[in-house]
């Protein structure tokens, strides 16, 4: 048997922007004493953001999960929303907490992204709104989704969560739909520790969602919605800043992780990984591989437990579906014959380690535990 890494390797481990320049700003934040509600850093950290996105409006928020429950409430969706169930459970768990029915529908096999033709055939009269995932940072069909949306009257929300940085010609995934969403966890190429922002197509849009995550505040008396607290504060603004300043360095390496893997696993049989999609700008959120156990010889559960064994800690995001869970299998859209796919695809994928500190070494030695059989 081959020898085990000393040290544990996880999934992901979050960039941190050198200590130092973090005091800096820390010592700032101590003199002002302004520590929250759209100070200094926030509000230089929303511009500069939008700079490097490539998008002209962007309201940071507390994280992901409450910019998804936000941008709901802010196009006042109801009734029922098309989703997909491969995705982290807070893509629909956003629906729950707006007290939307959720409909599953299935996801396409090239990206494992939410088949265009499967929603359309899953609108009733009930459906206001669809929301993709660009699962692992590869964008959705963007046209056919807004083409559907067109056609049936459908709000579009993404959930654009892995998909920081990510661009098609030249053009940031996040201006497509009417509204999109990223997150800042401490797992996420860009990290504001926790953090989230929605990405809105004009300046009224944003602030009215700006208004939602201040408790509905307008003016010092005005409340014009039932708002939650969902804003960025000082300290997180600052820091994600000196983030904005590294990150094409931590891309860069993450780009370069990802070539390794594929060199190294293309001619293992039975494993297979998505190669970068031509005039996308990428940024290597994750690095999934599909075990096909026929011809791999063993299965994805098997190779996960092994890489455990060596100290190599893959996930497997996402596994089980959204629509396997108790809050959401009782849902008619979640039967197993509706979601092909997506059962098959959540049966195969483990997310390997990417993240800029992972050393060539440790990349090899976790393709020759795949390797070894
Ligand atoms: N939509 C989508 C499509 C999403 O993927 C997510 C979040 C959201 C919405 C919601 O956004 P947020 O509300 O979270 O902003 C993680 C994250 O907690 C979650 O943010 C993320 N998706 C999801 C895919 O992954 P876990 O439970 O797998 O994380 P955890 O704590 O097991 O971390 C994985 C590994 O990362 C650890 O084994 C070690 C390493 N790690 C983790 C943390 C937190 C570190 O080295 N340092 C750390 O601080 O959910």
């Amino acid at each position: 048997m081959m020898a085990k890494l000393k040290n544990p390797i996880y999934v992901t481990q979050p960039d941190l922007p050198p200590l130092a320049e973090f005091t800096e700003l820390l010592k700032q934040i101590w003199d002002t004493k302004i520590l929250t509600n759209n100070g200094q850093f926030h509000q230089q950290f929303e511009k500069e953001l939008a700079d490097y996105l490539g998008v002209k409006h962007i309201s940071l928020f507390t994280n992901g999960t409450l910019a998804l429950i936000t941008a709901l409430q802010a196009l006042r969706i109801t009734g029922e929303v098309i989703t997909t169930p491969f995705s982290f459970v807070a893509t629909t768990h956003s629906l729950w907490w707006n007290n939307i029915k959720p409909v599953f529908a299935d996801i396409e096999g090239d990206y494992f992204n939410l088949d265009p033709e499967k929603v359309e055939a899953a609108i009733t009269p009930q459906t206001t709104a669809i929301m993709p995932v660009h699962v692992y940072g590869n964008p959705c069909n963007l046209e056919r989704f807004q083409q559907i949306a067109d056609t049936y009257g459908l709000k579009l929300i993404y959930d654009a969560a892995h998909a920081f940085g990510v661009k098609i010609n030249g053009n940031s995934v996040l201006n497509y739909g009417d509204l999109s969403i990223l997150s800042f966890h401490a797992t996420k190429v860009f990290n504001t520790i926790e953090g989230g922002a929605i990405i809105s197509p004009d300046e009224k849009t944003k602030k009215r969602i700006d208004y939602l995550k201040n408790f509905g505040f307008a003016d010092e008396t005005t409340v014009i919605a039932p708002g939650i607290n969902a804003k960025m504060n000082e300290l997180q603004s600052a820091y994600g800043l000196l983030q904005l300043k590294y990150v094409d360095d931590c891309i860069a390496k993450r780009n370069g992780i990802a070539s390794v893997y594929r060199e190294e696993l293309k001619s293992i049989n039975g494993i297979s990984f998505i190669d970068d999609i031509e005039g996308v700008d990428h940024s290597y959120s994750y690095f999934p591989i599909l075990v096909d156990t026929s011809s791999y010889g063993r299965t994805r559960d098997d190779l996960y437990e092994d890489l455990k064994r060596h100290n190599i800690f893959g996930r497997r995001y996402f596994y089980p579906l959204i629509s396997h869970f108790p809050t959401y299998r009782g849902l008619s859209s979640s039967r197993k014959d509706n979601l092909p796919v997506a059962e098959k695809v959540a049966e195969q994928v483990i997310c390997l380690p990417i993240y800029p500190q992972l050393e060539n070494i440790e990349i090899l030695k976790i393709c020759e535990v795949i390797q070894s059989k």
